[in-house]
């Protein structure tokens, strides 16, 4: 599919409408890919993120709000939770994850947010297996955009090499 693409290194850099974070359901930050977005857009995220927490609570898993990006180069950020690995039962965090990207396009589309990058949700500190992770995420995102998305383009932004060559089978061979 022409709107999927695959990138390879620091999703803080990407020029689109929307990068996602593998955030967790305190939404104060972590680690990772959040301890990232967080440094590189500033201080003005975690404020609207407490806004949040103070307006609706945690964050749970599966689902997604949406924030200033800061400094980055996006315009928005949009925090979602994924499951860990272990704490659910294998269908329901293959789920859950699905429901991770599912949510953070809706709310995308919400927002009037035609570009967004993804990271490999899960798949550091969750600990969820990234080949099981890339085949859900992928599927949930073809489903997603052939069934009349507005979304233009999603980018699979892989940091490591082990990610980064799952999707670019995986996207290869499907496609
Ligand atoms: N750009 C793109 N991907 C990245 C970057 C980056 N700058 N840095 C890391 N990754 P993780 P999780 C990749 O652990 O497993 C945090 O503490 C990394 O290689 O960031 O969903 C949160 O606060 C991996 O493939 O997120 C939560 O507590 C992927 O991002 C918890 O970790 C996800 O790894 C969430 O764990």
């Amino acid at each position: 599919m022409e709107k999927i693409k695959l990138a390879r290194g620091d999703i803080t850099k990407m020029e689109v409408d929307a990068v996602v974070n593998a955030a967790n359901s305190s939404l104060m930050g972590g680690g990772g890919v959040d301890g990232a977005i967080h440094r590189a857009g500033g201080p003005a995220i975690l404020e609207e993120c407490k806004q949040i927490r103070a307006e609706c609570g945690k964050c749970p898993t599966g689902q997604a709000v949406i924030t200033t990006a800061g400094n980055m180069p996006a315009r928005k950020v949009i925090h979602t939770v994924g499951p860990i690995w272990g704490h659910h039962s294998e269908k329901d965090s293959e789920r859950l994850l699905a429901d991770c990207y599912r949510n953070s396009l809706k709310l995308a589309e919400a927002n009037g947010l035609k570009s967004v990058a993804f990271p490999n949700i899960s798949t550091g500190v969750y600990g969820f297996p990234k080949d099981k992770a890339a085949k859900a995420a992928i599927q949930a995102v073809k489903e997603f955009l052939g069934s009349g998305s507005s979304i233009e383009s999603v980018y699979f932004v892989c940091f490591d090499e082990e990610n980064f060559h799952l999707y670019n089978a995986l996207l290869t061979t499907n496609n």
